[in-house]
Order: C-alpha cells, then sequence, then structure tokens
C-alpha cells in the first residue's frame, strides 16, 4: 500500500504497512481499486455527455458515494467496498456502451475489475492504480493530480450531504467525471493539472453554497446559542460526523422516549439550528474533536452514532454500543442500513435506554456558538462600526481540522495570544483547541465567533467577500488572516476554494501536505504566498507587524 491522503501520515512521507488511521493493506488496494474504476468510468461518462446525452443523478450519486467511501476515517469494511466495485463494473459497462465506439482510449480506462476480495487484493500494480504506480511519473504532475483527486473526495463529502437533504447539483458530478479523467490522460501537463484544481476550488465553492442552502433549508439559520458541554443525568445517545439529515431523523426518533441527544465532534454546530434545536432532547454537546473519541467513548454509559468522518478503530470496551450510518463502516461494528431513503434508528435507542446514561448532572458550563451566515451578516453594520471606530483591530480565521499531533497546540496558543482587540473566527472540528477558552467580549461580540462545520468555510468566505465590500477594498486588504489547520481532504477542497478567491498570506499548519512536491510547494508561494506556520508569537508579529 501507499497512502498520503492525510496528514498524520507516517514520517511525512506515507503509510505503507498500515495506515496510522488503522487501514490496512486490503482495504487500502480495494480502495485504490475503486478509485481506479472511477478513472475510467469518468472519462466514458464524460464522452457520454459531450454526446449530449444526461447521466441519471441515481448514478452521480453513487459516483459520490464510491469516492467519499475513501476519504479518510470513513470505511473500513472490506465488504461493502467488494459491493461497490461489483456495481461500479456495471454502471461503468453500461456507460462505456453508451459513449460508443471511441479510438485512442487512454489505457486503463476499459478496466473491469474482478469480483471477489481474493481476486481483487491479488491484483497486479498498473500504471494510474494507486499513487505510486508509475515510478517514471514526474513528482510534480504526480503531486498536482494527487491534489486533484484529494479535492475531489473532499468535494464529494459536501454533495453527499446535500443530497442527503434534497439538494443535488449535476454540475458538481460532471465535474468530478471529467476531472477523473483527467487522470488518466497521458498528456495531462502541469497546466491542466493546476487549472484543473483551481476548478476544483470554484466547484467546490459551489458545493459548498449548496449545502449551506441544504442545511439552512431545511433547518432554518443557525443563531447564537449558548450550548451546554457538560453532562446531564439519564440516557443518551452521542452523535458525530457531519450529516444534518441523520441528526434531524434520530431527533424525530427519540421525542419522549427519554433519551438526550448529545453532538460531538463536526456535528456540534448543529445546537444552533432552530429546527434542530427545538427538540429540548438536543442537550449540548459532548466531547471533543475526531481524535480524542477512543477515549472519551471508552465505557461510556450511552450510544455512539457515526454518521461520516471521522471513525477511530473502536475499543473493544464500547464496540458494541457504537454503530454507524450512511458512507461509514467497520468491520463487526452494527450499521443503520437505509432502507426506502429511511433509516430506522431504533437498535441505538434502545442501546441507550439499555445503558441507562449517565447518573447524575455535572455543574452546568455553556459557551457560545452559531455564528452563522445569516447571524454575521445581520451583524454586519455593527462589525464595520465596531473596525472604523478602532474597537475591533484584526480578524483572524482559525479554522480547519484538528488531529492528534503535539505541534495541534500552536492554534490553541495562537488563539490565546490574540490581542483582546481582535476577534476569532472559526469553523470546523480544530476549533475544539480553543473554543473552551474565555476570551473575552470586543464590540459586543464574543471574541471566539463559531461558524460552523468545515463546510461553513462558505460562511467564512461570505463574511470576507461583505466585509471587502463595505470598506471598499481588495479581500486582501482587509484586516484580515487565515491559520487554516488540515488533516484530510475536505480540508484540501476548502484550501482550493480559497486559492480559487485569490485568497492571499494563508498560513498552513500544523505540517504541509506529503503529496505536495518542492515545485508545486514553490508556485503556491509565489502565487497565493501561502506559508507554514511557524511560532503563534512570529506569525502573530508578521501579522500585525
Ligand atoms: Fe474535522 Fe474530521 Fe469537518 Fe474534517 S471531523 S477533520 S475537515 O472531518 O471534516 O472538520
Ligand atoms: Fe495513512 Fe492517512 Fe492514508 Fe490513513 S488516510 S493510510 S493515516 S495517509
Amino acid at each position: 500500500m501507499f497512502c498520503w491522503q492525510c496528514e498524520q501520515t507516517v514520517g511525512g512521507k506515507g503509510c505503507t504497512k498500515v495506515g496510522v488511521c488503522s487501514k490496512d493493506p486490503d482495504i487500502a488496494k480495494m480502495q485504490d481499486v475503486l478509485i481506479y474504476l472511477l478513472k475510467g468510468w469518468g472519462f466514458y461518462a464524460t464522452k457520454v455527455l459531450e454526446k449530449g446525452d444526461k447521466i441519471s443523478q441515481e448514478y452521480g450519486e453513487f459516483f459520490t458515494e464510491c469516492t467519499f467511501s475513501t476519504l479518510t476515517n470513513v470505511n473500513f469494511h472490506a465488504e461493502r467496498f467488494v459491493d461497490y466495485i461489483k456495481k461500479a463494473n456495471k454502471i461503468k459497462k453500461e456507460l462505456m456502451e453508451k459513449a460508443g465506439s471511441i479510438e485512442n482510449a487512454p489505457k486503463g480506462a476499459d478496466f473491469f475489475s474482478p469480483e471477489t476480495r481474493g481476486e481483487i487484493l491479488n491484483l497486479p500494480w498498473v500504471k494510474n492504480l494507486g499513487v505510486m504506480d508509475d515510478e517514471d511519473l514526474d513528482m510534480d504532475l504526480r503531486s498536482l493530480r494527487e491534489l486533484l483527486i484529494y479535492g475531489i473526495k473532499g468535494m464529494s463529502a459536501y454533495h453527499h450531504h446535500a443530497y442527503a437533504l434534497g439538494k443535488y447539483d449535476e454540475e458538481v458530478t460532471n465535474f468530478m467525471y471529467k476531472a477523473f479523467a483527467t487522470t488518466l490522460d497521458p498528456d495531462a501537463n502541469m497546466e491542466k493539472y493546476f487549472d484543473l484544481n483551481m476548478g476544483l476550488g470554484k466547484m467546490n465553492l459551489q458545493c459548498m453554497a449548496l449545502l449551506d442552502a441544504a442545511n439552512t433549508g431545511a433547518f432554518g439559520d443557525p443563531e447564537p446559542t449558548e450550548m451546554l458541554i457538560t453532562k446531564k443525568k439519564g440516557p443518551f445517545i452521542v452523535i458525530s460526523g457531519h450529516d444534518l439529515r441523520d441528526l434531524g431523523d434520530l431527533l424525530e426518533q427519540t421525542k419522549g422516549k427519554g433519551v438526550n441527544i448529545y453532538t460531538h465532534g463536526e456535528m456540534l454546530p448543529c445546537n444552533a439550528y432552530p429546527e434542530l434545536k427545538k427538540h429540548p432532547h438536543l442537550i449540548g454537546n459532548y466531547g471533543g474533536a475526531w481524535q480524542d473519541q477512543q477515549t472519551q467513548f471508552d465505557g461510556l454509559p450511552g450510544a455512539i452514532l457515526m454518521t461520516s468522518n471521522c471513525l477511530m478503530k473502536p475499543r473493544d470496551s464500547y464496540k458494541d454500543r457504537i454503530f454507524t450510518s450512511s458512507i461509514v463502516g467497520f468491520p463487526d461494528i452494527q450499521h443503520i442500513e437505509t432502507v426506502n431513503g429511511k433509516k430506522d434508528f431504533t437498535p441505538i435507542i434502545n442501546k441507550a435506554l439499555e445503558l441507562g446514561g449517565f447518573t447524575e448532572d455535572e455543574e452546568e458550563r455553556r459557551i457560545p456558538m452559531g455564528f452563522g451566515r445569516k447571524a454575521l451578516l445581520s451583524n454586519a453594520d455593527k462589525i464595520v462600526g465596531a473596525v472604523k471606530e478602532g474597537q475591533l483591530k484584526h480578524f483572524f480565521l482559525i479554522g480547519g481540522c484538528d488531529g492528534a499531533r503535539p505541534g495541534r497546540n500552536y492554534f490553541t496558543e495562537f488563539a490565546e495570544k490574540t490581542p483582546k482587540d481582535t476577534v476569532i473566527l472559526t469553523l470546523a472540528c480544530g476549533k475544539y483547541r480553543f473554543n473552551k477558552l474565555d476570551l473575552g467580549t470586543v464590540a459586543g461580540f464574543p471574541r471566539i465567533l463559531d461558524c460552523g462545520q468545515c463546510n461553513d468555510a462558505y460562511t467564512a468566505i461570505q463574511v470576507a467577500l461583505a466585509l471587502a465590500e463595505a470598506f471598499d477594498c481588495d479581500v486582501n486588504k482587509l484586516p484580515l488572516s487565515y491559520i487554516v489547520s488540515w488533516y484530510e481532504q475536505k480540508a484540501v477542497a476548502v484550501l482550493l476554494t480559497m486559492l480559487y478567491l485569490g485568497l492571499q498570506d494563508i498560513y498552513l499548519g500544523p505540517s504541509l501536505p506529503a503529496f505536495v512536491s518542492p515545485n508545486v510547494l514553490q508556485t503556491l508561494v509565489e502565487k497565493f504566498n501561502i506559508k507554514p506556520v511557524s511560532t503563534p508569537d512570529e506569525d502573530l508579529k508578521v501579522i500585525l507587524g
């Protein structure tokens, strides 16, 4: 195996024996085979589209699901991959027939996988199957090709959550087809890959807007909320991940059952959506970011539902009480199937009741959150006024993923050291590094404004653009700095969106992606002045200097 798609990859180079995420070589091979199949699917799908034919939403959703299943910490279930591969073979065959005879199809486009686990694992490595398939491939080309593939993976997750709530955009899937097809093209050069990566940034902006519309359309606009972060007596379910539809359905199914629902990880922002928080049993948030789950779930007297990434290998102490849904999978962990578009959460509810929950109330503590797009933009005048009057000197967007590396203390320290007349906008699970700090208020606002999940980078972008308009200046001239932490492929998609928008001077950490080659990095530095984080003191000195 060879995998370097996330930030925790072994030695900052690549996982070759087993993943730090616990992905084993068999799952890694199946994911590589699936992606290889999708590249050819993308090629024939693009030909079908060029002929003026359409590809069904059903196929688009399945393509998206296959892509999403290969994201870090999502699916570790071999049989589920065999099923994906079988179905992908079938659809690809249909698309090939629909595309008609094509001269000069690139090598690998017509690949079909065997359909048993043993045969799949025995497939020989060939060019374009896996990251290091072709030793002769220029490392810079490989770097941009993989950057594109990881960006597609990230965007596929956002699209998946959007269409779970009824919002599907065929432009997003058509772009994915085209981008995957390009990865088979032997003539694709640096320029082409660079343009496609910028195209991915643009398409991901559209996809995040779609997801924003799906989430707010279904559950209203997030509103500032004092969210509970301590334990309450009684049976409970902890729900993690990014799928708001699952949370909405779970809240409906637990109505009046005496089961509290705590969000976890990236589900935290859901405490601010009116149509979710109207349920009194959506009680607050439990725990921290994804990498703390093994200790925080250990012996937990409640049930747990994982709706998307990030799932870590469950410990025996909670294997019987953790459940997966939709895209997530792990061997020997109970999976809630979708039947006719619906999920029945009864087994989780029963497990929560059986476990009995917390036996006493903890001393109550709440933190402010819920500063979504509408909440912030409706306060734009007040914010602009505070800047003009000199009460508010600078904005920091400190956002992105959390992770296990010690270097991530940088983000806590950075937040602590920001001057009192500045505001921190935050999003995604990186916020857990500092969201419980009491940094006080400025100009009547809490100094930490939580905009939501990683996909709510869309909110932060809208706020930045609104500020630029209010001050009648280029967005890069605003007193706004971006301190971005990355871990997995959604952060790659968001970063590409920021670059597509021409945002300059982004600080990226805790380490740079292993798949970004020195020359590609040089290009990013020249074009966007992107920089690795150094120390909070030094970076703050430069930013505020
Ligand atoms: Fe965190 Fe995991 Fe949202 Fe990522 S939970 S690391 S960027 O999935 O997706 O923020
Ligand atoms: Fe390693 Fe990350 Fe790949 Fe897992 S997803 S195998 S930790 S690089």
